[in-house]
């Protein structure tokens, strides 16, 4: 990542801390959870049953791949690739590997906020599948999104997995989505995976896992904080606490103050004040219906074509057009 880019980045962090964290109820943005320590617990959560996503999307992908694949096909001019959150490319691997063998042109292009994660999949990308084109990029959806618009020269898929947009409200999943269909045109594709709403149970369980892996993960911003902001957070200090509203379909995470207490960070000459069980929201998960896909797309100006869903319909990946 350029220096520009990076003081840019940890500007915004520090203007959204400190708004988040001066305002009441308190919230920061679940995007802070990956630093490299957020990024490896993020892998040990998609490993963990509880966290059936990921198994069902890659069943998705693995039961489907042919027909994805050919849906992606551009025997003409090839295609270009695109993936927004790309991660570790577990399950895009699929895809990947169908195309690769069946003679697709086309470049890969990951993209992640991640710079960890953007250099560990290259790597092994390389080592991997060393005839597959990789172009991957570091950067925040909306940042990126911009840049999409140069790639209008051959066919694009933009791939969205591991239902990224459902740590988005609404209003911003319909922005993100026509800012997608901006970029897009007739013969584009969008490929994105939207979790389903289930047994309220089951959600919950998926963010609320035994082994306190989730719970890391969600304490893990004030870690983040305290190196990056040097901060004072007692992090022993909050509990991790998820809700699910089965109604609205969204899961909520909060990190709760067990004790009143006082924190200082130092880079932003900012001192904050818990009560007792006072709260910090720091993620909504949203699930969805067809219903809710169908709403969000149409806001957005976008049409679903078909989608794909796992044995027990837990996950559905839309095909959606402009
Ligand atoms: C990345 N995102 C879609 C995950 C989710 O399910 O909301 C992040 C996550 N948070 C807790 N567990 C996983």
């Amino acid at each position: 990542m350029d220096i520009k880019a990076k003081t840019q980045r940890d500007t915004t962090f520090k203007t959204e801390v400190k708004e988040g964290l001066s305002s009441f109820p308190k919230y920061l943005s679940s995007k802070y959870f990956y630093d490299k320590k957020g990024d490896k617990l993020f892998q040990d959560i998609m490993a963990m049953p509880e966290y059936y996503l990921t198994g069902c999307e890659f069943e998705i992908l693995a039961t489907h791949t042919k027909t994805i694949g050919e849906l992606f096909r551009d025997r003409e001019n090839g295609l270009d690739l695109i993936e927004l959150g790309a991660g570790d490319g577990k399950k895009t691997k699929l895809l990947l590997k169908y195309m690769t063998d069946n003679n697709f042109n086309f470049v890969y292009k990951p993209i992640d906020i991640s710079e960890n994660a953007v250099k560990l999949l290259t790597n092994n990308l390389a080592q991997e599948m060393p005839s597959l084109t990789v172009d991957a990029e570091i950067g925040e959806y909306f940042e990126v999104l911009e840049r999409l618009k140069g790639f209008n020269k051959r066919k694009k898929v933009i791939v969205v997995l591991g239902s990224n947009i459902g740590n988005l409200l609404h209003p911003k999943a319909i922005d993100f989505l026509t800012k997608l269909k901006d970029t897009m045109l007739a013969e584009d594709l969008l490929f994105m995976g939207f979790d389903q709403k289930k047994n309220p149970q089951t959600v919950l369980d998926a963010y609320n896992d035994h082994t306190g892996i989730t719970a890391a993960f969600n304490k893990n911003i004030l870690t983040r904080i305290n190196r990056e902001l040097n901060a004072n957070f007692d992090v022993d200090k909050f509990t991790h606490w998820e809700s699910y509203n089965p109604e609205t379909g969204t899961a909520k995470s909060f990190l709760v103050a067990t004790e009143a207490m006082d924190v200082h960070i130092k880079n932003l000459d900012l001192d904050i004040s818990f009560e007792q069980w006072e709260t910090i929201h720091t993620e909504i998960s949203q699930k969805y219906d067809d219903k809710t896909v169908t709403w969000l797309a149409e806001q957005a100006g976008l049409t679903i074509e078909t989608s794909f869903t796992d044995k027990k319909g837990y996950y559905k990946d839309y095909v959606l057009r402009k």
